[in-house]
């Protein structure tokens, strides 16, 4: 672990009079921290003497094991105590989240996994290039939308091209989602990121591998922190050169927290539909004039909404993107569900065809 680790006082950390009601009523007793890193069997914690290695305690392991979302993440406040046997502190209580992003972990079976917990903005990142895909960055939105935290759509490095038809495609996703340009390599637009840090708050920064998630963190951060790698000539897609969440205070004067992630193949949403429709809220509008009430606007008579789409007054993709959100949400309820009952071999098996079907991603 570094030594140089920037001092911060709970305060700064995010520490408020809320979470302290909060510590009290989860029984745990000792000192509040805030989760960092998490590797399997450890997780690197941070208060305001500095950050520690920690240990979960057995009843929080034993409740990991049946329920993936126990598992504190980055951004988690915990509160720890000294290990009476010495060694290693240990974790007593995870601190209910007040938002918290979630994707399905890839592996053998379907299983939620916090990605980044008590964020206040999400930032997606995409770039003006071949990885880029409006699609993406929609169903990032909608998940976000799902864990309780704010977005924003970065397009990074605008210095390679004109940003203004790359960003007009981004603009349709929402009145609400502030859209910027900017570029970590010469700082421009940078200072759009501000209104979102500050005094306890603490962002996020997700996306494809290769979009300068690391490199824009630098930047805030004023040093070469992160680990920063090329992206392949042949694609645009960045090599999965970040590897473990993080949770990095600025310091050096400037207030706030940021989370650097790896690089997702897909984040798959974990969503329970309603979310879908506010990122949709286009399509709702519209679906207001369709005769009835549940229309799916799929095959039902008086359905306004392809009634639009035949007019050009809402674009195919933008409908298709909505099916396919709808569709995600409900094979995830459906494994959700499944995985909570004894699951049959069938069913497991599905699910894995489900998930490995490339048409699916
Ligand atoms: N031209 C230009 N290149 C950039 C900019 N930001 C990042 N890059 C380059 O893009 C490549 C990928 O940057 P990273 O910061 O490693 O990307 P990442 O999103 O953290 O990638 P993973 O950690 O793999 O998920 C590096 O070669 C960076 O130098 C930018 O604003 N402009
Ligand atoms: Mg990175
Ligand atoms: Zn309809």
């Amino acid at each position: 672990m570094e030594s140089s680790e920037v001092r911060s006082t709970l305060e700064e950390l995010g520490w408020d009079p809320e979470w302290a009601a909060v510590a009290t009523a989860s029984g745990g007793i000792g000192r509040p921290a805030r989760v960092t890193v998490v590797y399997q069997d450890r997780l690197a914690v941070l208060d305001d003497r500095g950050v520690r290695w920690a240990a979960l305690r057995g009843r929080l392991r034993r409740r990991q094991s049946d329920d993936p979302l126990a598992i504190p993440a980055s951004g988690d406040w915990v509160v720890t105590a000294k290990n009476p046997g010495g060694g290693m502190d240990t974790v007593e209580a995870l601190l209910p989240r007040r938002t918290c992003l979630i994707r399905q972990a890839a592996g053998r079976r379907t299983v939620p996994q916090v990605v980044a917990a008590n964020v206040d903005t999400v930032f997606v990142v995409t770039t003006p290039n071949r990885d880029f895909n409006v699609r993406r960055v929609e169903r990032y939105l909608a998940a976000i939308a799902d864990g309780g935290g704010a977005a924003a759509v970065l397009l990074n490095k605008i210095d390679l091209c004109d940003p203004e038809p790359w960003l007009a495609q981004l603009r349709p996703l929402g009145d609400t989602t502030p859209i910027y340009g900017l570029s970590a390599t010469t700082g421009l637009g940078m200072e759009q990121l501000q209104p979102h840090l500050g005094l306890g708050r603490t962002v996020a920064f997700v996306g494809s591998s290769g979009v300068g998630k690391s490199s824009l963190i630098n930047h805030l951060l004023g040093s070469e922190r992160q680990v920063v790698g090329a992206i392949r000539d042949e694609d645009d897609k960045g090599r999965h050169t970040t590897t473990h969440r993080e949770l990095l205070p600025l310091g050096g004067g400037a207030e706030g927290m940021l989370i650097d992630t790896p690089g997702m193949r897909e984040l798959q949403l974990w969503s329970e539909g309603s979310s879908v429709r506010e990122t949709f809220d286009d399509v709702e509008a519209i679906a207001i004039d369709c005769r009835f009430r549940d229309c799916r606007h799929r095959r039902e008579p008086g359905c306004a909404v392809r009634v639009a789409v035949a007019k050009g007054r809402l674009k195919k993709v933008r409908l298709a993107a909505f099916h396919k959100l709808i569709d995600d949400a409900a094979t995830n309820q459906v494994q959700r569900v499944g995985s909570a009952r004894i699951a049959t071999r069938r069913r497991s098996r599905l699910a894995r065809a489900e998930r490995d079907d490339p048409s699916g991603a």
